[in-house]
C-alpha cells in the first residue's frame, strides 16, 4: 500500500479526468494557541473512509458519476520566507486545471489568499466563514498570519460576505465600518429576527466568481471541539447545511474553489469527521447543481467494491 491519501478510499483519478482535486495543504506557521493544525489535512482524509457513498438527504450516490483525485501534500519547506512559500502555493494551484472542483484542506487560514489569488484572478467574491474576522494587517510580524487573510484578500480585489464573526479586535470593526467591500454578518447580529434569512438571501443572490472559505472555529464548539482558536457561540451543522443550499441554489454557480481550514485533530475524531462530512456535502452539493447526475456512472467509486 502506498501512502498516498484517498477520499473515502478511492483510488484517485488520473489528473486529466478528475471532476474535483483535493490538495492537502498542512501548513502550520503561525498558529497563535492551539497548535495541530499541520496534522489535519491527513486526520480528516483518513476519517473520509468511515463515511457512506450515498447522501441519504440528496437521494444520489456523488462518486457514481464524478471522479476525484487527492493530490499529494503541498509540504511546507522551512528554509522558504512566508512569501516565497504562498507564491509557490499560488503558482502551483494556478497550474491545475481550471474546469474541475478544487478544495484545499488546511492547514492554517493564510494559505487562503494563495488559492484565491490562483483560482480567481479577477475580482470577484470570498464568502469567508469563520469566528474571527482575520483583518489584522499584520500579525506577530508577519502578513502572511493566520490573522491576516482578509487584508490580503481585500488587496487582490475581492468583495467579501463574512459571517460568523464572534471574536473582533476594534479596529478590525472600523476597517468593516469603512470597507464598502465587506459585508457582514456578526454571528451576534445572525441571532436575531430575520437576519439568519437575510444572510442566506445574500448568499444565494452572489453574482459572478465565488470563492469559499471555511474555518471550522465558525462552527459551534460542541460541533467542532477541535480548532487552533475556538470560540463559544456560531454555526451548528444544520446551519452550515443551509449556507450550502442557499449558496448552490443557483444551478452552474461559478465556484472557484473551496478551502477548510484550522482544524486541529482531537481525541474524540469528532472534529475531523465533521469535516470529512463536510468537505462530501460540498462535492455532493456541486455534484448536483452541475447536473453529474444525469451523467454515466464512470466515478471513482465504480472502480471499487463498495458493497
Ligand atoms: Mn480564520
Amino acid at each position: 500500500m502506498s501512502d498516498a491519501l484517498q477520499f473515502l478510499a478511492m483510488p484517485n483519478a488520473p489528473l486529466d479526468e478528475a471532476d474535483i482535486l483535493l490538495l492537502p495543504i498542512p501548513l502550520e506557521r503561525t498558529v497563535s494557541f492551539k497548535p495541530g493544525t499541520a496534522d489535519a489535512p491527513r486526520a480528516i482524509l483518513e476519517t473520509t473512509d468511515q463515511l457512506e457513498f450515498y447522501e441519504e438527504d440528496a437521494g444520489w450516490s456523488p462518486f457514481k458519476h464524478l471522479k476525484i483525485s487527492v493530490l499529494p501534500e503541498f509540504a511546507d519547506d522551512k528554509t522558504e520566507t512566508d512569501a516565497e512559500l504562498h507564491a509557490r502555493l499560488a503558482e502551483y494551484v494556478a497550474s491545475l486545471p481550471a474546469d474541475i472542483l478544487f478544495i484545499g484542506v488546511g492547514g492554517e487560514h493564510s494559505l487562503t489568499p494563495a488559492l484565491a489569488e490562483a483560482r480567481m484572478p479577477e475580482p470577484g467574491t470570498v464568502l469567508f466563514l469563520d469566528a474571527h474576522a482575520d483583518m489584522r494587517a499584520s500579525y506577530e510580524g508577519s502578513k502572511y498570519s493566520h490573522a491576516c487573510p482578509v487584508t490580503r484578500l481585500l488587496a487582490q480585489g475581492h468583495k467579501i460576505v463574512m459571517a460568523g464573526i464572534r471574536s473582533v479586535y476594534e479596529s478590525e470593526v472600523k476597517l468593516v465600518e469603512k470597507e464598502s467591500r465587506i459585508t457582514l454578518f456578526l454571528d451576534w447580529d445572525l441571532r436575531g429576527k430575520g437576519q439568519w434569512e437575510s444572510f442566506l438571501q445574500k448568499v444565494s443572490s452572489l453574482e459572478g466568481p465565488v470563492y469559499l472559505s471555511i474555518d471550522m472555529d465558525v462552527f459551534n464548539p460542541a460541533v467542532v471541539p477541535g480548532v487552533g482558536t475556538p470560540q463559544p457561540g456560531g454555526f451548528f451543522w444544520y446551519q452550515m447545511i443551509e449556507v450550502l443550499e442557499a449558496l448552490f441554489s443557483r444551478k452552474k454557480i461559478d465556484l472557484r474553489g473551496v478551502d477548510v481550514v484550522e482544524l486541529v485533530p482531537e481525541p474524540s475524531r469528532v472534529s475531523e469527521m465533521t469535516a470529512a462530512k463536510l468537505l462530501l456535502k460540498i462535492i455532493s452539493f456541486w455534484g448536483s447543481a452541475n447536473g453529474f447526475h444525469s451523467q454515466p456512472q464512470t466515478g471513482s467509486q465504480m472502480q471499487i467494491d463498495y458493497e
